[in-house]
């Protein structure tokens, strides 16, 4: 049996292959980089098509022993040809870039809880949009979403970008929607974007240059996958009907998926995820909230829990109007959230998660080693 093609071949650099990744790639192998991927198996993208390609006994050990060596959307695979023909995936390229999220979930208990191993949600990604759709954007709820996701953008290693979308349906309300987006994601680049009308798409093509990779995240009926089909020109994506009534969607996007825009760069589109867990996150905390940082550091005490202390420059720049007072409590949130995933996972492990996939691969990579 060979491995069925589902189109054409791709040219691998426009995929972002380059010389430092073919100096990574094992002899004998094949590269191809991971647009989806199913129990068991992925469909790749590589010089013979794209293709479904299951994985070999050597990474679905690897996997079992640790889901972050299970290939995901953005990954380079090496290939191994078999005997009939077939691809196998047997090994993963050290990644540049990881999104990772943590597995925590709600309990009744202790109001969260969680397992301390990662999951990749895409690997190589150089630009994290953040989509929040303008008819949302000024509900509270929504702003702690996108600071939670920058959050987990700073930590992937991505530059995060805002996307307020759908920016048609506010009309003279957008520079006020705007302006209350950006206080909640200093240092990140903030856009307006219409995907029906095309406004705002060029500025968001700019971030895909040359062979740079984006992903796109948000709610779902955020319109992430109409802007997808914007950027590539053509309906690649499937997106949601508006059901009569409410004027909402229904979920249509189920898989993480790689899409090589015809005028260079490639996007993930995802699905819409409903609580997005923190991993290994402090710095990232730290970055999206960059602006009380540097106020708490002007508070007269140095322990100063910016409650009731005197001499708080946090209480007063929230009382001078400067900082919004939701803003405040989501840091203590995610802060809190950040510290107690911390507690969960040994410090020196959740350090070593950032460069593990490359000591796994390397592993992986050595001549006979797991092999039955
Ligand atoms: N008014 C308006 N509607 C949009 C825009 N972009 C997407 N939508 C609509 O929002 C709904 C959800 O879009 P979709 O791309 O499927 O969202 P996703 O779940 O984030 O992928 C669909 O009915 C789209 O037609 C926009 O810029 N303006
Ligand atoms: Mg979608
Ligand atoms: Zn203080």
């Amino acid at each position: 049996m060979s491995s069925p093609v589902l189109s054409g071949s791709y040219d691998l650099p426009s995929l972002g292959w380059n010389g430092s990744l073919a100096a990574e790639l094992p002899a004998g192998t094949v590269p191809a980089r991971v647009a989806r991927v199913d129990r068991g198996a992925a469909e790749v993208l590589c010089a013979d098509g794209h293709l479904t390609a299951h994985y070999s006994a050597r990474v679905r050990r690897a996997a079992a022993a640790d889901p972050v060596a299970l290939p995901c959307v953005g990954d380079w695979a090496a290939l191994r040809r078999l005997p009939e023909g077939r691809f196998e995936l047997d090994a993963l390229l050290p990644r540049r870039t990881a999104f990772v999220r943590g597995g925590v979930g709600r309990t009744s208990q202790q109001g969260l809880s969680g397992d301390s191993q990662g999951q990749v949600l895409a690997a190589n990604v150089d630009v994290v949009f953040v989509a929040e759709p303008a008819l949302h954007a000024t509900d509270t709820a929504d702003l702690g979403r996108i600071e939670r996701l920058l959050a987990l953008a700073w930590e992937s290693g991505g530059q995060p970008v805002v996307l307020v979308t759908k920016a048609d349906l506010v009309g003279d309300g957008l520079d006020f929607l705007m302006g209350e987006v950006a206080a909640a994601a200093p240092g990140v680049d903030v856009h307006a974007v219409c995907s029906l009308t095309g406004q705002g798409v060029d500025i968001v093509r700019g971030y895909l240059a040359g062979t740079r990779t984006a992903v796109v995240l948000g709610a779902s009926g955020a319109g992430k996958s109409t802007l997808v089909n914007a950027l590539a020109g053509e309906a690649v994506m499937e997106t949601q009907q508006v059901r009569a009534g409410d004027g909402r969607g229904r979920h249509t996007t189920v898989h993480r998926e790689l899409i090589p825009l015809g005028g260079g760069g490639l996007v993930v589109d995802t699905p819409g995820i409903r609580r997005i867990g923190l991993y290994d996150m402090g710095e990232g905390v730290d970055r999206v909230f960059s602006d009380i940082e540097e106020l708490a550091a002007r508070c007269r005490f140095a322990d100063c829990g910016h409650d009731s202390e005197p001499g708080c420059a946090v209480i007063a720049a929230i009382e001078d109007g400067v900082l919004p007072e939701r803003r405040l409590a989501s840091w203590n949130k995610l802060q809190r959230e950040a510290a107690w995933m911390a507690s969960r996972t040994d410090a020196r492990l959740r350090k070593e998660l950032q460069n593990k996939w490359k000591v796994i691969h390397k592993e992986m990579r050595k001549p006979g080693r797991n092999r039955p």
